[in-house]
């Protein structure tokens, strides 16, 4: 018999608790411990970034694109306080027509959790989900980021932080123009997180303009070298993640720019109205959705889309390197 550390009681309970706390769907179980490519994909663009029923067939598409390239999805949410990694088709239902779930950031995840309420889990808890179960790679829209007026609200989105402590590689569209860009990737820097576009553009894309005023600190061209990257930030043993901007494809770029011109209209209404904290990103997609006719909402799925297939590619690549 092995001698007593004194620790069996902890260590016991730590098992204990990450079994109560997560539920890993059997399909991203087997997936991980084959080490086959695995997406991580977040649910607060279900719950609160899109309108019904669009949300629900963008979720299901964004897997099946998943599925297409060969790689399984995780979809994250927290169902009656367990952290879900990969969901059902009667759960991503539930989460869709819901009106009551919660947007769940990293602040939100102890009570969520303490007193067994559901939400759609943001960027931010997403990343704490996927690092928990061993999920390198993760696809979204758009992240959050420092708002406009944000040096005197310190409406600084916890995606930022979070990108800046958990080694997750997240592909998206850049960063929304309803947010400053500009700050943005400032803090981004004073994070330690590594940004580069994806693709041959200098600039950092601005999710529904496939570039800003402002240039990309780094580019990677495919897969392989996106692939590279991550894995070199896993290896050094930074404890930071990596920033992956899929510039939207060009066939949507025209309507990038109308919608760009509604945005400010939108994020003055906000101030107006006195919206606040957690409630400023789904006023602001939802009055952008209603001012340009369902136009900004074709353009996101048209990027989420194309960020699924990206992101998946690059899954791919990382596992093949790490087999
Ligand atoms: N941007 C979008 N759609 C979204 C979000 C951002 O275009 O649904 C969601 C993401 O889940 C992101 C969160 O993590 O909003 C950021 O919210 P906040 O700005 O309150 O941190
Ligand atoms: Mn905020």
């Amino acid at each position: 018999m092995l001698p007593s550390t004194g620790h069996e009681g902890s260590l016991n309970s730590l098992r204990r608790m990450k079994y109560v706390l997560f539920k890993i769907h059997p399909t991203v179980c087997e997936a991980l411990s084959d080490r086959r490519p695995v997406v991580a994909l977040e649910s607060t663009i279900i719950t609160h970034g899109m309108p019904y029923p669009q949300n629900l067939s963008t979720a299901k598409e964004v897997e099946d694109i998943v599925r297409a390239e060969g790689v399984t999805p995780a979809t994250v949410a927290v169902l009656e306080g367990k952290v879900h990694v990969g969901l059902s088709s009667d759960e991503l239902d539930f989460l869709a027509r819901s009106k009551t779930t919660l947007k769940v950031s990293r602040r939100d995840l102890p009570y969520v959790i303490s007193k067994g309420l559901s939400g759609g889990t943001t960027v931010s808890s997403t990343m704490i989900a996927a690092h928990k179960v061993g999920i390198p790679v993760f696809v979204t829209g758009g992240i959050g980021g420092v708002h406009r007026d944000g040096e005197n609200t310190l409406d600084i989105s916890a995606d930022l932080t979070e990108l800046g402590r958990t080694p997750i590689a997240v592909v998206c569209a850049g960063v929304k123009s309803i947010l400053d860009i500009g700050r943005t990737l400032e803090f981004l820097e004073t994070q330690g997180v590594c940004v580069a576009t994806y693709g041959e553009s200098k600039s950092f894309p601005a999710f529904f303009s496939n570039k800003s005023v402002y240039t990309s600190p780094y580019n990677v061209h495919n897969a392989e070298e996106a692939a590279e990257l991550i894995a070199s930030t896993l290896s050094l043993g930074l404890q930071s993640g990596v920033l992956l901007a899929v510039p939207l494809p060009d066939e949507h770029a025209a309507a990038g720019q109308q919608i760009e011109d509604v945005i400010q209209a939108a994020v003055t209404e906000a101030r107006l109205k006195g919206i606040r904290g957690r409630d400023v990103t789904p006023f602001i997609l939802h009055r952008v959705n209603e001012l340009t006719e369902g136009q900004s909402l074709r353009a996101n799925i048209a990027l989420i889309h194309n960020n699924a297939r990206v992101g998946s590619q690059i899954a791919r690549a990382l596992a093949e390197r790490t087999q």
